[in-house]
């Protein structure tokens, strides 16, 4: 009698799965198509969350939705094999790399409606590191900057612009944040170009000598800096916590929305510097091994719809790869020379190449020296 009620139970609640001895007293099942699933190994802070369920909702495809904030944690994941992700997000510099290593597959462009939006001016940059672009198409592009807190560095600069790579790299500049928190992207690739164009040297270096000239100026930020960390600056810069970051454009953005919404009354600026600084470029790409491929491509042809790719770019603040999204994207998000920068702007930003391997060891040794001084 229980066990009659126990099963009625469980057959209504919608239990397919039921442990042996009870399975076998059920009729069986009508087998459930396989649910629709596509893994998905984006930056944090990179994406309105409701394109998740919006994509969920049209083509009844879950969405597994992991993230990272260095290309570094990604190619780890990559290079030790099976990942079970359909679609990731490496920047130009190691997707490059990542092509060769043969950890990608081409991207069936036959499945991709939405190609026709891409911006020419962006994928031309991007057959730089995909030539032909045959493994991937730009999901954002940007720059990296000074986000700051405008009440802050008013108090310690006066009208002093902060449009200027002085303000980290003269250590008595930087200084005078020291007491209100900094904090630096853990992204060796960014510092040691954004150095080296500074010093007046090729940011595209890959002489040993420049890498490590580069590092002694970084490592003049240390005792100033509180931590080097690649997302966690948005909420502190919202809240203030700190007051001074070196980061990406759009995460700067996010923080003044946030401290907005907060109402708590801080400002977050973010400026370029003059003396010019690095433009990347993040694609979306499919491992050799997604094991949802077609879901991937559907996922990817929908973050390339223009309404879909404006509503990132509104939330993130990142300018995106798709030309026609301009016509929908947030106006205030669209007219900011920070997020879609000026002719005048875009000729003072410079992209470089990925590191080759021996490169890579020497990057790695003195970024590590930057951190801990040793
Ligand atoms: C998103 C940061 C992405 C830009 N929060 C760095 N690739």
């Amino acid at each position: 009698m229980a066990t009659t009620r126990v099963l009625k139970v469980l057959a209504l609640a919608g239990a397919l799965a039921l442990p042996g001895a009870l399975a076998a007293a059920q009729p069986q099942p009508k087998a459930a198509a396989p649910e629709k699933v596509v893994n998905v190994f984006n930056w944090s802070d990179y994406i309105d969350p409701k394109v998740l369920e919006d994509f969920t909702h049209e083509t009844g495809i879950k969405v597994v939705y992991d993230t990272y904030d260095s290309n570094e944690m990604l190619e780890t994941r990559l290079l030790a094999g099976k990942t079970g992700y359909d679609v990731v997000v490496p920047s130009a510099t190691f997707l490059a790399r990542q092509i060769k290593a043969g950890v990608y597959q081409k991207l069936d462009k036959s499945k991709l409606t939405n190609l026709k939006n891409l911006w020419p001016e962006i994928m031309a940059r991007l057959a730089k590191y995909d030539p032909g672009n045959e493994y991937a198409v730009d999901y954002m592009w940007f720059t990296t900057g000074i986000a700051y807190n405008v009440q802050a560095a008013k108090q310690r600069l006066g009208d002093k612009p902060l449009d200027t790579w002085d303000i980290v790299f003269r250590p008595e500049n930087l200084k005078k944040f020291a007491d209100c928190g900094v904090y630096v992207i853990d992204s060796p690739e960014d510092l040691f170009s954004i150095a080296l164009n500074y010093m007046k040297l090729n940011p595209d270096s890959k002489n040993p000598n420049d890498i490590r000239r580069a590092a002694d100026l970084i490592g003049t930020m240390r005792r100033y800096v509180k931590k080097f960390h690649s997302s966690e600056y948005i909420n502190a810069l919202a809240n203030g916590d700190i007051c001074l970051a070196i980061g990406w454009a759009g995460d700067a953005f996010q923080a003044r929305n946030r401290a907005r919404e907060a109402n708590n009354g801080i400002d977050i600026n973010y400026v370029i510097p003059r003396e010019g600084t690095l433009m990347s470029m993040d694609t979306l790409a499919m491992p050799k091994d997604a094991p949802h491929p077609d879901e991937g491509l559907k996922f990817i042809d929908f973050l390339l719809r223009p309404e879909v790719a404006a509503r990132n770019t509104s939330v993130t603040h990142f300018a995106n790869g798709d030309i026609t999204s301009r016509a929908f994207v947030d106006k205030e998000v669209l007219d900011n020379k920070s997020v879609y920068p000026d002719q005048a702007t875009m000729a003072r930003l410079f992209t470089v190449t990925g590191y080759d391997q021996a490169t890579q060891r020497i990057v790695t040794r003195e970024w590590t020296r930057v951190k801990t001084g040793k």
